[in-house]
């Protein structure tokens, strides 16, 4: 029987606002099989987002759902998750928003292993706003911001997430939605903060003045740019340097032993309230 979308999705909201091709649809439905494989209620979930292409989440899934402001998603969701432990709590954001506005708030989210679910969605660009450079932009690419070309080195999100201290660290793409749904849910299921990277297309906005103007053109670059994890771990320092910029994919870091956030503040709850002294040595 055909998975039932609709079940998820304000369908009064269909067909999408995106472009046609874009690859924000493909992350919605992995999100969305991803939910219906861990057993969620969707009266339990709720899907914060910011602002841009990706910030349309938020209206299209049917569940709590908050459309915030540009790069403040993840300070919303934190005070979602602090009020609402047990519930789970999903937040989407563009490369724009999640790293270069709201960049500092990834890396507290991550510092703190708060128990969100960050799926990033990287199409290198910003998208809404008609393509800006973003953190995430590689060098020598067109922007209306860098009209002789990008001069600014690239960074890479996941090597960021795990050093300020993400416990789920995935990276993944739209050419292969089934790994994705698969990578949502490994993290989805981890407790503490789940971070994904998830290369996605853009070929209006990055692609039509980069030489991939077709949606097919994008994912195919974007397949040039990545390598299963395995793979790429077995390349030599030479092997890599020859390839260029190539970016591993799978999960990349998962640490099941620290502490996530809300059971810490919930020490600091039993202290308020109940004269709990607070154990600093229980906190990993
Ligand atoms: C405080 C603030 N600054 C700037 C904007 C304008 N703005 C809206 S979306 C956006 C960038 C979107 O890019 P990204 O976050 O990568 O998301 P995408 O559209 O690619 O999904 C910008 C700069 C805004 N809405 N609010």
């Amino acid at each position: 029987m055909a998975f039932d979308y609709d079940k998820y999705l304000r369908t009064d909201k269909m067909p999408t606002l995106w472009c046609w091709g874009c690859g924000d649809g493909v992350i919605l439905k992995s999100m969305i099989r991803a939910i219906d494989a861990v057993g969620w209620d969707m009266n339990d979930v709720c899907v914060v987002s910011g602002i841009g292409c990706s910030g349309r989440f938020s209206s299209y899934v049917d569940c709590n759902t908050i459309h915030t402001t540009h790069g403040r998603a993840i300070a919303y969701a934190t005070g979602v998750k602090l009020a609402n432990p047990d519930k789970h709590v999903i937040v989407i954001t563009g490369d724009g928003d999640g790293l270069a506005i709201g960049g500092n708030h990834t890396i507290h989210g991550c510092r703190r292993n708060i128990g969100l679910n960050h799926i990033l969605i990287n199409n290198f660009i910003y998208a809404l706003t008609n393509s800006q450079t973003s953190p995430t932009t590689p060098r020598g690419m067109w922007t209306v911001t860098a009209q002789y070309g990008n001069i600014d080195p690239s960074f890479d999100a996941c090597k960021l997430a795990t050093a300020a201290g993400a416990t789920f660290v995935a990276r993944g793409n739209v050419i292969e939605p089934e790994k994705l749904t698969k990578l949502f849910v490994q993290g989805f299921k981890h407790d503490g903060y789940s971070f994904f990277d998830v290369f996605s297309n853009c070929h209006i906005n990055l692609g039509r003045k980069n030489k991939m103007g077709e949606a097919v053109q994008n994912l195919e670059w974007i397949k040039k740019r990545t390598m299963n994890k395995a793979k790429f771990d077995a390349l030599t320092d030479d092997e890599r340097a020859q390839l260029g910029e190539i970016y591993p994919l799978g999960v990349l870091h998962e640490d099941t032993g620290k502490t996530e956030y809300t059971k810490a503040y919930a020490k600091v709850i039993a202290a308020a309230r109940d004269g709990v002294k607070i154990d600093f040595k229980e906190l990993v």
